[in-house]
């Protein structure tokens, strides 16, 4: 870590004026607002518990990160499943959803796995993350998903539907817009042209009727992310404005286990990779600043995060889970090691009080930043 890049002296509130990414700037002003730099790990196992853990440790972070795969009963419903109600939840407390996916393989794969699937990580997750061990265009594979997706939900559909006797000249045009929707909308777009006797080869037989279908595509303001209409669910968090719709990825750059086989050369090419993406690549799941040239402004979020019990503070030890996970107490992790936001999981989510654990969590690591700052 570069003890003297300026990013580990300049306010995050500073910082939102200056860094590219919309999500970062959001991220850093939310940061002010609600005096917390802690990320709550929902490692649980029912859907029921996950959004009854957002809705109660909700007010005290600004990140809540899940592993959907953990999950029992999670809904995909897109409108109204899981990711949806989060989105709600996220909007109400004001977090933003990181969905910690660690994608890793060829960047097809990649981008299939983010935007589709049963899971759509992409409609409901600001952010995700990747271990980019495959090499450095999987993260130029998922910042185009991104890109695309961005400009398709920016877009509502309209939709009017005519029946009619065709003229000549309408079929090849009908053609050229059917593909064109087909490309925008892949297999959910059901308008169908009737032809009769249309032949396999493609000439035209003997057409009876043509339903064409219209769509036009209108610039939507709210970056809303899933439509729900349940009372309540407009609720937005005070002092700031809906979360952005831009999607931001995390460079899984160091790991927090015990024997982690990450090397130097590894985490550096990490770097490399996102200033390359850097509309993309919010920054990284590290242990430490990355940030060494004067242009770096990265987020770096930090997992193996865990208090000792209360009233055992300054002892500062924590011992490791037992398979490989290792602990650093916030204090460490912000004030030494220079990260921004600690990761919490079981610190919180295996006591009787969650909710009154997050807050001492927030208490800590963000006495730890102002302390950094001076
Ligand atoms: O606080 P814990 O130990 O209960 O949970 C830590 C969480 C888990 C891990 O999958 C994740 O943080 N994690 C990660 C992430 C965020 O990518 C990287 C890492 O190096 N260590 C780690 O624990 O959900």
């Amino acid at each position: 870590m570069s003890n003297r890049h300026p990013t580990l002296t300049t306010p995050f509130a500073e910082r939102a004026k200056q860094v590219t990414h919309p999500l970062n700037n959001y991220l850093f002003r939310l940061m002010e607002l609600k005096s917390s730099n802690l990320c709550l790990s929902a490692d649980v196992q029912t859907a029921r518990e996950l959004l009854y853990l957002a809705d109660k440790v909700g007010p005290s972070i600004v990140v809540f990160k899940t592993h959907y795969d953990l999950i029992s009963g999670w809904d995909y419903n897109p409108h109204t499943g899981t990711g949806a109600k989060l989105a709600v939840l996220a909007r109400k407390h004001g977090f933003l959803i990181f969905e910690d996916r660690k994608f890793v393989d060829i960047g097809k794969t990649v981008q299939m796995q983010y935007t589709a699937g049963t899971a759509r990580i992409i409609e409901w997750a600001h952010i995700t993350n990747a271990n980019i061990d495959a090499g450095k265009d999987m993260v130029r594979a998922l910042a185009e998903a991104a890109g695309k997706w961005k400009e398709r939900i920016h877009y509502n559909v309209n939709t009017s539907i005519t029946v009619g006797t065709p003229v000549s000249d309408q079929f090849d045009e009908a053609d050229e817009r059917s593909d064109e929707l087909r490309r925008l909308e892949p297999r959910e777009n059901s308008n169908g042209f009737q032809r009769d006797g249309r032949e396999a080869d493609g000439r035209k037989g003997s057409i009876v009727s043509i339903t064409t279908v219209t769509q036009s595509f209108e610039p939507v303001d709210s970056p809303r992310m899933a439509k729900n209409t349940n009372e309540g669910d407009d609720v937005v968090f005070p002092g700031i404005e809906e979360a952005p719709s831009d999607r931001g990825l995390l460079l899984l750059a160091q790991m927090s286990s015990k024997g982690c086989l990450m090397t130097k050369d590894y985490t550096q090419a990490c770097v490399e990779a996102a200033r390359e993406h850097r509309s993309f690549v919010m920054g990284f799941v590290s242990q430490e600043s990355l940030n060494t040239q004067p242009e770096d402004d990265f987020i770096h979020m930090t997992p193996g995060c865990k208090l000792p019990p209360a009233g055992e503070e300054e002892n500062g030890h924590v011992e490791g889970d037992g398979l490989g996970q290792q602990y650093n107490t916030p204090s460490k992790l912000i004030n030494i090691c220079g990260v921004d936001i600690v990761i919490v999981g079981r610190g919180i989510t295996e006591v009787g009080d969650p909710q009154s654990e997050a807050e001492r969590y927030r208490e800590k690591a963000w006495k730890a930043y102002l302390s950094r700052v001076g």
